[in-house]
């Protein structure tokens, strides 16, 4: 019973979690978190993308450092005097809100010259509404015109195979559920 009771809350986990948009959680600075350490913060930011519905965690000695958000001036001169808004308890989560720029960086003295800085770049979701279309021309360079001389071949009618095997695994499983639950 316990198996059958297993199998059915791990088939239900995968059906659920599949579909799940993904928000993701942006450790800054993995494990080593925000400090003036070791960190090189736009290397830790650059090849992520960052999007509306993600979450920063910055992880720091709150009795050291703070995270303040700045604008891109302040970011660019270390001045935290006029921040947007600093964070000093030590585990601060920044939900990204919307599309744009964000800049942080630690108010302690020096902190943000020897390195604590993170800009990042927050993007619309994927599959939200519009991005403009690129508007450069750029068209495919030199391409070759594909070869009409050999005919394609009429299209194999593999769809309905397809269905069908889906339709064949998703009846198994089915079954495989409804046997663990009765068994
Ligand atoms: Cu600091």
């Amino acid at each position: 019973m316990t198996m059958a009771l297993a199998l059915a809350t791990a088939f239900l986990i995968i059906l659920l979690a599949t579909p799940a948009a993904y928000a993701t959680q942006y450790v800054v600075g993995d494990s080593a978190g925000w400090t003036n350490f070791g960190v090189d913060y736009s290397t830790w930011a650059s090849g992520k993308t960052f999007s509306v519905g993600d979450t920063l965690v910055f992880n720091y000695d709150g009795s050291t450092h703070k995270v303040a958000e700045v604008s891109q001036s302040d970011y660019n001169s270390c001045s935290a005097s006029n921040a947007l808004k600093t964070y000093s308890d030590g585990s601060t989560t920044i939900p990204l809100s919307k599309a744009g720029s964000m800049y942080f960086i630690c108010p302690t003295a020096g902190h943000c010259s020897s390195g604590m800085q993170l800009s990042i770049n927050v993007a619309t979701p994927s599959g939200s509404t519009t991005p403009a279309p690129p508007s450069g021309s750029t068209t495919p360079s030199s391409g070759t015109p594909p070869t009409t001389g050999t005919a394609s071949p009429p299209p194999p009618a593999n769809n309905g195979a397809a269905t069908t095997f889906c339709n064949m695994y998703s009846l198994i499983l089915g079954s495989l559920l409804v046997l663990a639950l009765l068994g």
